[in-house]
C-alpha cells in the first residue's frame, strides 16, 4: 500500500490500527517504500506481543505471589504452528484486528500467511505439545513449557522427481516476533569431565566443557481469559570467556572459537541423524541440555518463591513441582534433579529419590520397539559421568528392592531393571524403564495404548506398583482445530447451540445430536463444508499444479510417513481403485463414487522405505491424473511440505479421512480427532484413539476394518509358519505396480516388504496383506454411503457431535487433577 495511507491511519481513528502503524515504523522489518503484507505481518504480530506480554507479567507476577504448585511440561518437540490469528483468536480481538488491518489495506487472512510455521517437532507427540500449553492457558493452570530453541525446525519437504528432498526450513530467517530473549536467564550446562570424591565421600562432577543455556519465552494466551503462560525455549551459547582471542589473533580461527561452534550444534536441528557416534552424543547432548537449564530453572524459581518466608524444606518440592515428561526424551531429568539434590544441594540419596519420585511421572506415547530409547552406557560414561553413577545406583537399588522378595517378580530381573548388559560389547540404559521405576506415575495416551502397557510394554511393573499406571486419552485444542481454522462451520454450530461455550466445553457439542435430521442444518453443514473444498482445491492446485473437482469425496491421509501408518494400504486401495475404473466402461465408470485421494506427510530422512512410499504416491498421482479415461473419477495427489498450517487447511475441506494403523500400534492419533471434530468420516482400524472415537459417535458412523490388536501376534504367527492366504485384489494391485504402469523406478524392494514369511521388518509384519480386503471392503462401503447425500450428512454432523470428549481442555484437567495435583490459578 502506498506509504501516505500509513500516515492517515496514524491518525487514530482506531487504537489498533494506529498501533500497528507505530510498529510499523519501528519494526527492523519497516522501508519507508512499501509496507507489503509482510511488513503488515511484523507490524500486527508486534502489536499483539505488547498485549501479550502485558497479560503474561500480570499472570507471572501472580503465580509468584500466589505461590501455587506447579506444573514443569518438558518437551524436545513442539509443533507451535502459526501464531498470529491463534493469539487474536484466543484474546477475541480478531475482528478489531482484522478492520484495522482493512484500514491499512490489507487484508486479515493473506497477513496471517505470511508467517513462518514454528516447527520445532516432528508430529502427534510436538502437537500434542502445544496443543496441552493452550488449554493449560485457557485452564489458568500455573504452567509452563520447557523445550530446545532449535536454529531450523523440522526440515522442509521438497517432492522432486527423485521423490522427497530435505531443506533446512529457516524459521528464524526474518526473526520470529513470538519470542523474547531473557538476558537474565542463563545457566550452566556441564558435557564430558570427570567426578572427583572429596574426603568426606561427597562426590562432584567437574572438568569437561560447559556451555550456556539462554532462555527465549514465548508467550502462551488462554483462551479469553488473562492468564498468559510460557513456553521456554534454551539456546545453546559459549560466554565470551570461551573466545580464545590470543589464538585468534594468531590466525588459528575455528580452535579461537571452538566451544562457540559445539554449543552451536546443540540447538542446530531437531533430531540429528544418529547413525554415527557423534550424531549419537550430539542427541544426548541436546536431551540432557533441555533437562538441566529448565531443572536448574525449576530449582532457582522454588528457592526465590520461598525466599524471606521463613524456613522452609527440601521434602516440600513435591508439592511446589510437578514434572511431567514427553515421552522418554527428557529422561535425563530424573539423574539430573538426583545430582542437583545431592551434590549441590547437600541431600542424602534416601532424601533426593523421594523428591525425584514424587515429582516425576511420565508419558509413554510408542510401544515400537525402535522408538524405545536405550542409550548406549560407554557413551553416557564420556558424556555424562555423573549421571551414568547415579543411574546405576537406581538400578542396584531397584534390584534389592526386587530381591528382597516381596514383590515375587525375582525372575523377571533381568527385564525389568534399567541397564541391560546382556550385550557385553555394548551395554546400554533402558530409558523406559528407568522413567517406569523413578516416576511415580506412568500414563498411556488412549484407553487401548494405556491397557497394552499394562498387560505387555510396562506388565511386570504393574504387579509391584498396580497404581502407578494410567490412562490419558489425548486431546486436540478445539480453538485452533475447529473456532479458527473452520470459522464457517463454528458459527454454524454456534448458531444452532445457541451458544459458544463449546469453544471451552466441547461436550456440549452433543446438544447437535438432536438436529442431525434437520434439513435446513443440512444445508448449512454442507455448505460450509464445500466453501472448504473449494478452498482447499485452490490450494492444491497452487502447491501442486493438479486440478481437483470439490463434487468429488474429498479423501485424506496426513501424517508422519511410517510403515506402521500404512500409507501402503492406502495407495495400493488406490492402485486397485484405478486398475478397475480402467477396466470399466464409461457407463460404469459414471456410477461410481469419484475420489480425490490426498496423502501427505514427511519420511524421516534416513527411512528408506517410508521415502519409497512418497515416491511411489506421487508416481501413481502423476499417472492417474494424467490418464483422461479415468482422471474425472480418480484423482490421487501428494500435498507436498505438511505441517500444521497445511493442516489447518486439508482438514476442514475432509470428508473422509484414513487412520488405518496396524491394530495396537499407534499409540492414539490426534488428527483423527482434528477430522472427526471438523464433520469429516473416519475409515480405521480399532487402534489407538479410533476406538474411543468410534464409541463417541456411534460404530455406524465409523467405517471399520482389520485385525484387532489382540489378533495380531497370532496373525504374525501364522504368516511366519507360511499360511498366510492371500486376496486376489491385493496380489493384482501389486503386481500392478510391478508390471511399470507407474513409471520405471523400482518399487520390487517396497513391495517386497509385503511378501514372504519371515521375522520383524520382514513378511508384511505390519498386516497389509491380512487387512487389505477388508479394507477394499470398507471403502466399497464409503463408496454407497456417499452416494446417500442426506445420511452422509447426518453422519457428519454426528462425528461433529460426539467429539467433545477429545478436547485437550478435558486431557489436562484429568493431568491436572490427577497427575499433577494443581489447581487453576486465574490472575485478577
Ligand atoms: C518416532 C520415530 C522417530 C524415528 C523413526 C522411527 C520412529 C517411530 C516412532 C516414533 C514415535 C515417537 C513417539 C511419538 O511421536 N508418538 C506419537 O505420540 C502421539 C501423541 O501422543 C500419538 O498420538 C501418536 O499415536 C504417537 O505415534
Amino acid at each position: 500500500m502506498p506509504i501516505a495511507a500509513l500516515r492517515d491511519a496514524c491518525r487514530p481513528s482506531s487504537e489498533i490500527a494506529s498501533n500497528i502503524a507505530y510498529h510499523s515504523r519501528y519494526s527492523p522489518h519497516f522501508s519507508p517504500l512499501k509496507f507489503d503484507p509482510e511488513q503488515a505481518f511484523y507490524a500486527a504480530a508486534e502489536s499483539v506481543r505488547d498485549r501479550l506480554i502485558q497479560s503474561w507479567n500480570e499472570t507471572f507476577l501472580h503465580f509468584h505471589k500466589a505461590d501455587p504448585k506447579q506444573t514443569y511440561y518438558l518437551s524436545m518437540e513442539y509443533l507451535q504452528g502459526r501464531a498470529l490469528s491463534n493469539a487474536i483468536g484466543n484474546l477475541g480481538i480478531r475482528d478489531a484486528y482484522a478492520d484495522a488491518l482493512t484500514k491499512l489495506g490489507h487484508q486479515l487472512e493473506k497477513v496471517a500467511e505470511q508467517e513462518k510455521d514454528a516447527a520445532l517437532g516432528n508430529g502427534g507427540l510436538g502437537r500434542l505439545a502445544s496443543c496441552f500449553l493452550d488449554s493449560m492457558a485457557t485452564l489458568n493452570l500455573p504452567a509452563w513449557g520447557y523445550g530446545l530453541r532449535y536454529r531450523y525446525g523440522l526440515f522442509k519437504q521438497k517432492i522432486s522427481k527423485e521423490g522427497q528432498e530435505e531443506l533446512a526450513e529457516d524459521w528464524l530467517e526474518k526473526f520470529s516476533p513470538w519470542e523474547v530473549v531473557r538476558h537474565d536467564i542463563v545457566f550452566p550446562i556441564r558435557f564430558f569431565g570427570h567426578v572427583e570424591v572429596s574426603p568426606t565421600g561427597s562426590r562432584k562432577w567437574v572438568g569437561g566443557e560447559v556451555i550456556q543455556a539462554l532462555a527465549y519465552d514465548v508467550p502462551i494466551p488462554g483462551y479469553k481469559t488473562k492468564n498468559t503462560i510460557s513456553l521456554r525455549l534454551w539456546e545453546a551459547k559459549a560466554s565470551a570467556e570461551d573466545f580464545n582471542l590470543f589464538q585468534f589473533n594468531d590466525g588459528q580461527y575455528d580452535s579461537a572459537a571452538q566451544l562457540h561452534s559445539k554449543a552451536q550444534q546443540i540447538c542446530a536441528v531437531l533430531y540429528p541423524g544418529d547413525a554415527t557416534e557423534d550424531g549419537k552424543i550430539l542427541r544426548l547432548k541436546q536431551q540432557f541440555f533441555l533437562c538441566s537449564a529448565s531443572l536448574q530453572d525449576i530449582i532457582f524459581r522454588f528457592k526465590e518463591r520461598r525466599d524471606g518466608k521463613g524456613a522452609w524444606q527440601w521434602s516440600n518440592f513435591p508439592d511446589k513441582v510437578a514434572v511431567q515428561l514427553n515421552d522418554t526424551h527428557p529422561t535425563l531429568a530424573i539423574p539430573e534433579l538426583m545430582r542437583l539434590l545431592m551434590d549441590d544441594e547437600g541431600l542424602g540419596w534416601d532424601e533426593a529419590w523421594d523428591i525425584t519420585s514424587r515429582t516425576i511421572a511420565y508419558t509413554n506415547h510408542t510401544v515400537l520397539p525402535e522408538a524405545l530409547e536405550k542409550w548406549s552406557q560407554s557413551i553416557m560414561a564420556k558424556l555424562l559421568p555423573r549421571h551414568l553413577e547415579i543411574i546405576k545406583e537406581i538400578d542396584k537399588r531397584f534390584i534389592a528392592m526386587v530381591m528382597s522378595g516381596s514383590t515375587g517378580m525375582e525372575s523377571k530381573i533381568a527385564t525389568m531393571r534399567i541397564l541391560d548388559d546382556s550385550n557385553p560389547q555394548k551395554p546400554v540404559v533402558r530409558m523406559a524403564n528407568l522413567c517406569v521405576v523413578s516416576s511415580h506415575k506412568v500414563n498411556g495416551v488412549a484407553q487401548l495404548h494405556s491397557d497394552i502397557l499394562k498387560s505387555e510394554l510396562f506388565a511386570d511393573y504393574v504387579s509391584i506398583w498396580p497404581t502407578k499406571f494410567q490412562n490419558k486419552t489425548n486431546g486436540i485444542t478445539p480453538r485452533r482445530w475447529l473456532r479458527f481454522c473452520n470459522p464457517d462451520l463454528s458459527d454454524i454450530i454456534s448458531k444452532w447451540l445457541k451458544t459458544d461455550e463449546w469453544i471451552t466445553n466441547l461436550d456440549i457439542l452433543t446438544g447437535l445430536r438432536q438436529f442431525a435430521d434437520n434439513e435446513e442444518l443440512h444445508a448449512e453443514w454442507a455448505s460450509a463444508k464445500m466453501a472448504s473444498k473449494y478452498r482447499l482445491a485452490q490450494y492444491v492446485l497452487q502447491v501442486t499444479g493438479v486440478t481437483i473437482d470439490p463434487n468429488s469425496l474429498f479423501d485424506i491421509q496426513v501424517k508422519r510417513i511410517h510403515e506402521y501408518k500404512r500409507q501402503l494400504l492406502n495407495i495400493l486401495g488406490a492402485v486397485y481403485r484405478y486398475k478397475k475404473l480402467k477396466e470399466m466402461s464409461i457407463e460404469e465408470r459414471k456410477k461410481t463414487t469419484p475420489r480425490t485421494i490426498m496423502l501427505g506427510g514427511k519420511a524421516f530422512a534416513t527411512y528408506t522405505n517410508a521415502k519409497r512410499i512418497v515416491k511411489l504416491v506421487n508416481d501413481v498421482g502423476a499417472a492417474v491424473n494424467n490418464d483422461p479415461d479415468v482422471n474425472s473419477y480418480l484423482k490421487v495427489v501428494f500435498v507436498p511440505n505438511y505441517n500444521v498450517s497445511v493442516a489447518e487447511m486439508l482438514i476442514p475441506g475432509s470428508e473422509l479421512s484414513q487412520h488405518i494403523s496396524t491394530a495396537g500400534m499407534e499409540a492414539s492419533g490426534t488428527s483423527n480427532m482434528k477430522f472427526s471434530l471438523n464433520g469429516c468420516l473416519i475409515i480405521g482400524t480399532l487402534d489407538g484413539a479410533n476406538v474411543e472415537i468410534r464409541e463417541e459417535i456411534g460404530e455406524e458412523n465409523f467405517f471399520l476394518f482389520g485385525a484387532k490388536a489382540d489378533e495380531v501376534p497370532r496373525l504374525r504367527k501364522e504368516r511366519e509358519a507360511g499360511l498366510f492366504k492371500t486376496d486376489p485384489r491385493f496380489e493384482e494391485a501389486k503386481l500392478y505396480i510391478r508390471s511399470g504402469v507407474f513409471g520405471s523406478y523400482d518399487y520390487n524392494p517396497l513391495l517386497d516388504s509385503l511378501e514372504g514369511n519371515s521375522g520383524y521388518g520382514r513378511g508384511d509384519y505390519f498386516l497389509v496383506g491380512h487387512d487389505f480386503p477388508s479394507y477394499m471392503d470398507a471403502q466399497a462401503r464409503v463408496d454407497e454411503a456417499y452416494k446417500d447425500r442426506k445420511r452422509w450428512l447426518k453422519m457428519s454432523i454426528l462425528s461433529t457431535a460426539g467429539s467433545g470428549k477429545f478436547s485437550s481442555d478435558r486431557t489436562i484437567a484429568q493431568y491436572a487433577n490427577e497427575i499433577w495435583g494443581i489447581k487453576p490459578c486465574p490472575a485478577p
